[in-house]
């Protein structure tokens, strides 16, 4: 047996298991929009396209997810993309839409950071990532967790805690049983790039995550990469 796809089996074998028991999703762009592990509802796109085992979308082209048996106030959703302009300057572009794309509040990069908009009018609160993470086509990890005890929202980028917040208004609560990714509300219309995803995932464990998540996390982003190598013709 090859050693690279002995490797592979395993830890394809570890993350099904893994993500299985925990009645989670895995949209890893297989050829198709559908969850690899079965359970989910087929992910909605707005006019990208499956290439090579990635999401590849024009600016406002992202995607939607029917929360079906997800709890919208509480979870764990992990990311793997990366935005071809991540907007130097005063400019946002938006990842996760909680709201239904009336509002413009949720998660953006900023100015290459990550910015939870948790008010935009009004008195407005904007909750700020101190670590420039977002560059011009790098794909980076963002691992997204609510408690809906306490409303903690918390995200993470490559593993590394990037901001948190008691979300006691709600802003990070998927009220309409969708969530939508790389595509903006239509109270701005246009913070939003093109960009290519390599994976969404679902895991509906109670936030604090189960141990194994790190290994999870780590699992997928490494299957994510051997895919993405294979898909460049680099390695098996
Ligand atoms: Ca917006
Ligand atoms: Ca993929």
């Amino acid at each position: 047996m090859d050693k690279h796809w002995a490797q592979g089996a395993l830890l394809a074998s570890l993350l099904a298991s893994s993500l299985a028991a925990n009645a989670a999703s895995l949209y890893d762009f297989n050829g198709n929009l559908d969850d690899s592990l079965g359970s989910g509802p087929t992910l909605v796109a707005h006019g990208g396209s499956v290439v090579g085992g990635n999401y590849v979308f024009g600016g406002n082209q992202g995607l939607t997810l029917e929360l079906s048996g997800v709890d919208a106030a509480s979870y764990d959703l992990t990311l793997r993309f990366s935005f071809e302009s991540v907007g130097a300057g005063v400019s946002w572009r938006k990842i996760v839409d909680f709201e239904g794309r009336d509002t413009d509040e949720g998660l953006y990069s900023f100015a290459s950071h990550l910015q939870f908009v948790e008010h935009a009018g009004g008195p407005q609160h904007f909750i700020d990532s101190p670590v420039s993470s977002f560059a011009p086509n790098q794909p980076l990890t963002l691992r997204i967790t609510r408690d809906g005890g306490s409303g903690l929202f918390t995200a993470f980028i490559n593993g590394i805690e990037e901001l948190s917040f008691i979300d006691s208004n709600g802003r990070a609560v998927f009220n309409t049983g969708k969530a939508n990714f790389f595509i903006d509300d239509i109270d701005t219309c246009c913070e939003f790039s093109a960009g290519s995803a390599e994976f969404i995932a679902v895991n509906v464990a109670p936030v604090p995550a189960p141990a194994s998540l790190p290994l999870l996390v780590s699992s997928v982003a490494l299957l994510a990469l051997r895919a993405r190598r294979r898909d460049a013709g680099i390695g098996a």
